[in-house]
């Protein structure tokens, strides 16, 4: 869609290897490598450690399959996975065949632990805080988790000269990037995994900031994507920030997520925003159903999605719309509602199956109560329908595919696809098809054809 940027976190997690050893990133999601092409780039590469970044539960199990295969064709290499996934389920991933899992924060687990494998040191494997490994009788071994990252301001700017070029939206032959400035949400979203995998709602400094803004400009990129759960959720701080980058003529695009709330209620700083480069915002309307927001605690209004769209219109700011289908408290009637007024709303739109998360509190309470009807990792898509309330998630998975269609058939949306004169257009026409790929692609798993 509206992101075109590569994995910051492998150029986070990369900063933990230094001279002796080397580190090379192999990024899959744009060079579509086959396993074959993998094996060769570790063969190539004389690798001793093969380390995985997986945030998305689902894709937990070709990245668990893949430590396995690779563990048969290179004895003696050790295999990590890192992200959000494995930090929520360590023995799992422990079980099933990787050798280690670096648990939340990345920084300083993973030199430690990059250490231990190279046998610099006297440490047990036990006293590295936040790894889960597995012990001589094959049991899975969850160290303590380290404590939080206070002072961002002492890390070690991200490898991002590792990453390979991905092409800007709104700077054409330039290459974009990605950035962080906070760690965690303060608020509390039923769904969200957020406010349980950072633990605390922490900030880098604006001059900090400012600095990794700077060098990422001399390295030559034009396009900044905020990977923050959540921009401005301290509104005086991004206010501050971006007058700052007007005042040091810093011109770099960028976007990120955007609460409704902050959007609606502080027009002042959407405006200063866009003044500094913001060019596009993800904004999780999730519903226009007030029962389902408050059911999902998402501490917003249908009023406010309202508003948030009609100041961010204004400003010129294009909007990337997230909603979920099928929250508790959505009548038939509701859903509907979401595509129709989707459109109005957005520039782009998505929309997800309400998924209970692994780590969300949702999944806590759908497990205790036992109204989750597979734990398959597979089925937390976001494509599935996972709750034991009534409903049949045959006709669930239908309806979701009925209305995604609806919308991306609609003349008046269907018409980006044709049209795109303007660089907004442009933007909007891209973002458009490939949206409209992956939809269709999934349309047509769901009658059964297999395309990939
Ligand atoms: C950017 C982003 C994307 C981009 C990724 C593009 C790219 N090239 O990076 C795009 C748009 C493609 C994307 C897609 C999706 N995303 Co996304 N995404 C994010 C986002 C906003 C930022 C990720 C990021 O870069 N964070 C900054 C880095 C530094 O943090 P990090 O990744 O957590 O890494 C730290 C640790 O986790 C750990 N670590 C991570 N990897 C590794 C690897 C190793 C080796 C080690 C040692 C450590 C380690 O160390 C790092 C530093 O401490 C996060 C939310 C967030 N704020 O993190 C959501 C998020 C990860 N995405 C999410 C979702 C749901 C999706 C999609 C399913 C959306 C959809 N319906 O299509 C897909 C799934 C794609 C996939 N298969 O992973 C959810 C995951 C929820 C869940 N439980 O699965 C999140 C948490 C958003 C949310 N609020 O719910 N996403
Ligand atoms: S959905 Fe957004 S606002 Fe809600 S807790 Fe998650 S990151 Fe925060």
């Amino acid at each position: 869609m509206l992101v075109n940027f590569p994995p910051l976190s492998l150029a986070v997690a990369a900063v933990a290897i230094s001279p002796p050893h080397q580190v090379r990133i192999v990024e899959n999601a744009k060079h579509r490598l086959r396993s074959h092409d993998l094996f060769r780039e570790v063969r190539d590469f004389g690798a001793d450690v093969v380390a995985f970044a997986n945030n998305f539960y689902p894709d937990s199990v070709v990245i668990q399959q893949t430590c396995q295969q690779l563990k048969e064709a290179f004895p003696g290499l050790q295999t990590v996975v890192g992200g959000q996934a494995p930090s929520f389920l360590p023995e799992e991933y422990i079980e099933r065949g990787v050798d280690f899992v670096v648990l939340y924060e990345a920084e300083h687990t993973f030199r430690e632990l990059i250490d231990f494998i190279a046998g610099v040191g006297e440490r047990d494997v036990s006293e590295i805080e936040g790894i889960a490994w597995r012990d001589s009788d094959g049991q899975a071994v969850v160290n303590p988790r380290r404590t939080l990252i206070q002072d961002f301001d002492d890390l070690k700017m991200p490898r991002r000269d590792l990453l390979p070029h991905y092409p800007s939206f709104t700077h054409r032959g330039y290459p974009s990037t990605a950035i962080e400035t906070v760690r965690g949400c303060p608020y509390h979203c039923k769904f969200c995994t957020r406010p349980t995998f950072w633990g605390k709602h922490r900030e880098y400094s604006n001059e900090r900031i400012l600095e990794e803004i700077a060098v990422i400009k001399r390295q030559g990129f034009k396009e900044l994507m905020f990977t923050d759960d959540m921009m401005a959720t301290n509104a005086p701080k991004m206010y501050a920030l971006c007058e700052e980058m007007i005042r040091r003529n810093l011109q770099i695009n960028f976007g990120g997520a955007l609460r409704a709330d902050t959007a609606a209620k502080k027009p002042e700083l959407i405006k200063i925003m866009r003044r500094a480069g913001l060019f596009f915002v993800n904004v999780g309307f999730e519903s226009y159903s007030k029962k389902a927001l408050k059911g999902m605690n998402k501490a917003s209004t249908i009023d406010l999605n309202r508003q948030a769209s009609e100041t961010l219109r204004k400003h010129g700011v294009l909007i990337l719309g997230s909603h979920v289908y099928g929250a508790p408290g959505q009548s038939d009637q509701d859903l509907a509602l979401i595509t129709r007024d989707g459109m109005e709303h957005c520039d782009f739109f998505r929309m997800n199956m309400y998924t209970p998360q692994v780590g969300s509190a949702l999944f806590y309470e759908m497990t205790r109560e036992g109204r989750m009807p597979s734990r398959n990792p597979e089925m937390f898509n976001q494509f599935e329908y996972l709750f034991d309330d009534g409903r049949d998630p045959e006709d669930m998975k239908w309806g979701f595919v009925k209305r995604q269609l609806q919308y991306y058939l609609h003349p008046s949306i269907l018409k980006h696809a044709l049209r795109g004169k303007t660089p907004k257009e442009q933007i909007i026409r891209r973002a458009y098809l490939s949206a409209a790929m992956f939809t269709g692609y999934r349309s047509l798993r769901k009658i059964g054809i297999e395309i990939m």
